[in-house]
């Protein structure tokens, strides 16, 4: 499957944090490629991974990084494909650092964020970015959230049942 989604992380420490994301891509079919980079000790491997990305064929950029984390924002200087921040938790400030960082982008150079550790909904909404071109990952993700009710319903079910138990 060619990879759709490009996901950058500052660190290898960031890797366990990451897992949801790529589980989420997986289980809608979505291709992706996973890279280690960093804004600050790696500079120019940023800069090339984030120019070429189009041009690999990639439709949207995860980008998770902790603390001082200018990763998702040195990406969006060099590639005008959507760029979505994953702050990670780490540090003294506990990801709330790597949060402001994404969400305070100068005007021009836009970049979205989930929530602190929120790799998960990073990777739905990636798909959700690249459904609005690819009908095939619509439908699954469609097909997720009728699920997602189901499993909702049966959880109203079974509180119901507890406590008429009771
Ligand atoms: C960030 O610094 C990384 O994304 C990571 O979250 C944090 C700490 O990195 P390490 O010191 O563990 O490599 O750039």
């Amino acid at each position: 499957m060619a990879g759709r989604v490009l996901i950058v992380m500052g660190s290898d420490s960031d890797y366990d944090q990451l897992v949801p994301a790529w589980q989420v891509l997986e289980s809608l079919g979505v291709g992706y490629e996973v890279f280690v980079a960093s804004a600050h000790r790696s500079p120019e491997r940023v800069l090339a991974i984030a120019q070429s990305a189009r041009a690999n064929g990639f439709g949207v950029v995860l980008a998770a990084a902790g603390g001082a984390a200018h990763l998702a924002g040195v990406i969006a200087a060099h590639t005008t494909l959507p760029v979505v921040a994953v702050p990670v938790v780490v540090g003294t400030l506990g990801g709330v650092d790597a949060l402001l960082s994404a969400v305070q982008m100068p005007g021009g150079v836009p970049i979205a964020s989930v929530g602190i550790g929120g790799a998960r909904n990073a990777g739905f909404f990636a798909a959700a970015i690249l459904s609005a071109s690819e009908p095939a990952v619509a439908a699954r993700l469609e097909a997720f959230r009728i699920e997602q009710t189901k499993n909702v319903d049966q959880a109203d079910a079974r509180v119901k049942a507890k406590l008429a138990a009771r």
